[in-house]
């Protein structure tokens, strides 16, 4: 008889955000066409026995081939970036597409398209970076944009190239509110960053770990409070994206209390890493591997995060990949950077280290449930930005995007599993418990046991819709 199915999983326990049950899958067309027990046959089959069955990961928070200043090169286009994703059990990224001053939006999002174009494996969308928030942007090109399906806007309250003054913060908000667009505000203040960092300097504090200090928690407190504020005077929705410690989760869950909408969102580096690991070798330069923004803190903070984790304080959990090379002159290491923490390109590569760190620290130590796992590594992904039920679940219509995990299987995480154009992971020789095993996009198997199995451009761009709601977020 002739198969009725494309592909047939069995055997598998399948957990959704909801849910969690033993059954078959049969996916036709791209898509899941049924679930059930002994289903019949597909032209292919997986035999699943043992392994969990989860929607792809999502990861909303990711930047690929994003200009970063004269001479410096992000370590991920967008042929490396979404292998490395595809190797972390992801089928779905959303990148930035970051506008330069002085640069329609417009021409910035085509940038990224071509960059995009041909070379993704994984399913992909674009948030909005506003640098210029000219009336050009706002008026025509931002509500031209998100019926376009670009429903997602990054704002900066910090950095030389991209700080917005709260005026523009305000107007960026009010034109998100008349047209549903989801605003995700990276929270630290960059005036107080400013001074900090002169007198770091000032006084020769100028190895990396002193990034960590020129950013301390209140920087970002006093930031997240005043993107709640804002959003609270043009009553609008917004994500706090990156929270690395408790003073901003409690400006966070002050404002949830008063029933101002702040979703929030949170990072491995936030669990993982603390400020120590930017000491290095005896504060030598090799603490620039770890210099992100907001920067890693300390064990009270770890659990903090968890603490929110687990309590529903955040509704996402997202890599903030963001690579460079350390041995690169473009990279962690420009003659620059070396002279001082300021120059140290901000950002981390973790895309393929993400849900793995969450499953292990988070799953297999009893932390969290795995439907919690799924909700914050895919379901609310896809809710918050657009794409969901195509995306972030399992069920009859939605695409087949399905990731097989080893939920037993021991790994220690190694630069080569990475997939990644960095030349290292922050994350080296950190052991974990549970890992992805075979990543499946729209019904084809697109990495399996460590290695990519579609060539590069089978990811397809996605034109999102608005937010939808997101159960546990006021
Ligand atoms: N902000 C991000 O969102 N990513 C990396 C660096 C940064 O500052
Ligand atoms: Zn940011
Ligand atoms: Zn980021």
């Amino acid at each position: 008889m002739k198969p009725q199915y494309d592909l047939v999983i069995r055997g598998g326990t399948v957990a959704t955000a909801a849910d969690l049950f033993a059954c078959d899958i049969a996916i036709a067309g791209g898509k899941v066409v049924a679930l059930g027990p002994d289903l019949p046959s597909g032209t292919e089959e997986i035999n699943a026995a043992g392994l969990l069955v989860l929607p792809g990961g999502i990861d909303s928070h990711v930047h690929l081939d994003q200009y970063q200043g004269e001479g410096i090169v992000m370590a991920d286009g967008f042929e490396t970036g979404s292998r490395s994703a595809a190797a972390g059990g992801n089928t779905c990224i959303v990148p930035y597409a970051l506008q330069r001053k002085g640069q329609s939006l417009r021409e910035a999002v085509a940038d990224y398209h071509a960059k995009a174009d041909g070379n993704s494996l994984l399913d992909y969308g674009f948030h909005l970076i506003i640098s210029d928030p000219t009336a050009a942007v706002l008026g025509q090109e931002l509500p031209a944009l998100i019926a376009d399906g670009y429903t997602s806007v990054k704002i900066f309250m910090t950095y030389d190239d991209l700080v917005l003054k709260d005026r523009e913060i305000l107007e960026v908000l009010s034109i998100a509110r008349q047209y549903g667009a989801m605003v995700m505000i990276h929270a630290e203040g960059y005036d107080q960053i400013k001074f900090l960092t002169d007198k770091l300097e000032q006084a020769g504090k100028t190895a990396p770990y002193y990034h960590a200090e020129a950013r301390p928690q209140l920087v970002e407190r006093e930031a997240t409070h005043r993107a709640i504020a804002h959003a609270e005077l043009v009553d609008v929705p917004v994500m706090i994206v990156h929270v690395s410690g408790k003073e901003a989760m409690e400006q966070i869950e002050w404002a949830r209390a008063r029933g101002i909408k702040v979703y929030a969102e949170t990072c491995p580096q936030y669990l993982v890493l603390t400020a120590d690991h930017l000491k290095g070798l005896n504060m030598d330069h090799s603490g620039a591997k770890y210099v992100c923004s907001p920067p890693p803190r300390d064990h009270a903070s770890q659990e903090a995060i968890w603490r929110g984790i687990v309590n529903g304080t955040f509704q996402t959990f997202s890599s903030d990949h963001c690579p460079f090379r350390y041995e690169d002159a473009a990279g962690k290491s420009s003659p620059k950077g070396r002279t001082s923490f300021r120059w140290v390109p901000n950002g981390i590569p973790g895309v393929a280290a993400r849900m793995p760190i969450l499953f292990s620290e988070g799953v297999a130590k009893g932390r969290i449930s795995l439907q919690r796992f799924v909700e914050l590594t895919s379901t609310n992904h896809a809710k918050l930005f657009g794409m969901y039920p195509a995306k972030g679940t399992i069920a009859i219509g939605s695409d087949a995007d399905i990731t097989l995990w080893d939920p037993d299987k021991k790994v220690t995480m190694t630069q080569s599993l990475m997939h990644h154009g960095s030349d290292y992971t922050p994350y080296e020789g950190l052991e974990v418990t549970g890992w992805p095993v075979t990543t499946i996009l729209r019904g084809e198997v697109i990495f399996d046991h460590g290695h990519p199995v579609m060539p590069k451009g089978f990811g397809r761009f996605i034109s999102r819709g608005l937010a939808g709601a997101v159960a546990g977020a006021s």
